[in-house]
């Protein structure tokens, strides 16, 4: 079966995304938005049909030995240290991260990763949902990554610097690699930090281990909830597609900020 337009890579009647404003497309955009207002996170099961994610794996495998290691000892908001406050402060216990990136411009425009994050129907669906106009991150590298996650690779805990984060699942491992999250843990905890303490130590309160499995579409508000990637286990590898796509065109990340995820700089 060849797919020519990646409305091919949907289950039509499920998401008929070609078909905006129809009824099944207005019910869609109006159980997402709920989902996420009410609690952080929309799953979309399913989104493309498992000989896409066959096809997403190949097309990964094929680009994934240029893929940049990154290791980062981190605090939850990718601050610097700040010496004035105690040592135990939540703001200054550290996390270790350990993954694989590929940048957007190492991949081809015809993988079906690409194509996907370029699909016009799926940025009116995913601006529909958010309710505002997305526009396409014209960052070369960070538009589109696939993150590459090894055994004993791992995503510490962390917010986003988005107010949303859309995901693509393409493979998991045999165990391990779950996205934990904490709901809107940000908007509770601004004075004391004491929640964000009591889960960088280790406790469960509040967390959600959310049930994604390949295939599935996340948008994810990673701006207020604290989310994490527990570390791989297993020989099978990780691969995760983050698209980015902002609230207003030709936004970039600064040269540093690429060579820190990238180990390289290209502003265009
Ligand atoms: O790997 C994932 O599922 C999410 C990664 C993440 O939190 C991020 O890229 O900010
Ligand atoms: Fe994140």
């Amino acid at each position: 079966m060849t797919h020519r337009t990646p409305a091919d890579f949907l289950d039509r009647n499920t998401y008929p995304l070609g078909q905006p404003e129809s009824k099944t497309w207005t019910e869609l955009v109006n159980i997402s938005k709920k989902s996420l207002n009410e609690t952080g996170a929309c799953i979309l099961k399913n989104f493309v049909h498992q000989s896409i994610l066959d096809r997403m794996v190949i097309e990964t495998e094929h680009i994934v030995n240029k893929s940049h290691f990154c290791k980062d000892n981190h605090n939850v908001f990718f601050e610097k240290d700040d010496v004035s406050l105690p040592v135990d402060h939540p703001l200054r216990i550290r996390q270790d991260t350990s993954l694989n990136s590929i940048p957007y411009d190492l991949m081809d425009p015809a993988d079906a990763l690409h194509q996907l994050y370029n699909w016009y129907p799926l940025i009116t669906f995913l601006s529909a949902i958010l309710g505002h106009t997305l526009y396409r991150m014209a960052d070369p590298m960070a538009a589109l990554t696939l993150n590459v996650m090894n055994e004993y690779q791992n995503h510490g805990w962390h917010y986003d610097e988005s107010q949303v984060t859309i995901t693509l699942l393409i493979q998991k491992p045999e165990a391990g690699g779950v996205f934990e999250c904490v709901p809107d843990l940000r908007k509770f905890d601004t004075d004391d930090y004491s929640k964000l303490g009591a889960i960088l130590n280790g406790s469960d309160e509040g967390l959600v281990p959310l049930n994604v499995e390949p295939g599935d579409l996340l948008i994810f508000a990673g701006f207020y909830s604290l989310h994490r990637v527990t570390p791989v286990i297993g020989e099978t590898t990780r691969y995760v597609g983050t698209l980015c796509y902002k609230d207003r065109p030709n936004v970039m990340n600064s040269p540093e900020v690429q060579q820190l995820f990238y180990g390289r700089v290209n502003q265009g």
